[in-house]
């Protein structure tokens, strides 16, 4: 029996597949509350950042939701469009305060109530849409 090393050397090629996957999913960190008690977990729209702190109005199925929001005087309002189709909206105020102007599905709009009073508008696109902002 005869041994025969052989001297064949391979290199040895190591492939290093390292794959990293970064979810880059929406984790939404949206954890501030509307400070208003309406149906409002279920929404699966993104809320801006812009809209932190803010009361958020969703608009869904040709409605502001909720229909009375209320913050303190100097706090904001955030409305977003929240139609699972593209439908534009806006925020109009009947007293012409605000206008939002056509929000398109996903769109935002965030205004800051400074002085307290009864504030109601609607969507100029949709009037029979109304709503009510009341500042405390
Ligand atoms: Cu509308």
């Amino acid at each position: 029996m005869t041994q025969r090393l052989s001297s064949r050397t391979h290199a040895p090629v190591v492939v290093a597949a390292v794959l990293v996957v970064v979810s880059l999913g929406a984790v939404a960190c949206f954890s501030e509350r509307a400070t208003d008690s309406g149906s409002l977990a279920t929404t699966n729209c993104t809320v801006p950042t812009t809209a932190a702190g803010a009361a958020v109005v969703f608009i869904r199925a040709f409605t502001f939701d909720s229909p009375t929001v209320r913050v303190k005087a100097g706090n904001k309002v955030a409305w977003v469009n929240c139609e699972p189709t593209p439908i534009p909206h806006t925020s109009t105020s009947d007293g012409g305060a605000w206008d939002s102007g056509s929000l398109a599905q996903d769109a935002s709009f965030v205004r800051t109530f400074p002085s307290a009073g009864t504030f109601p508008y609607h969507c100029a696109i949709h009037p029979s849409m109304k709503a009510t902002v009341i500042v405390e």
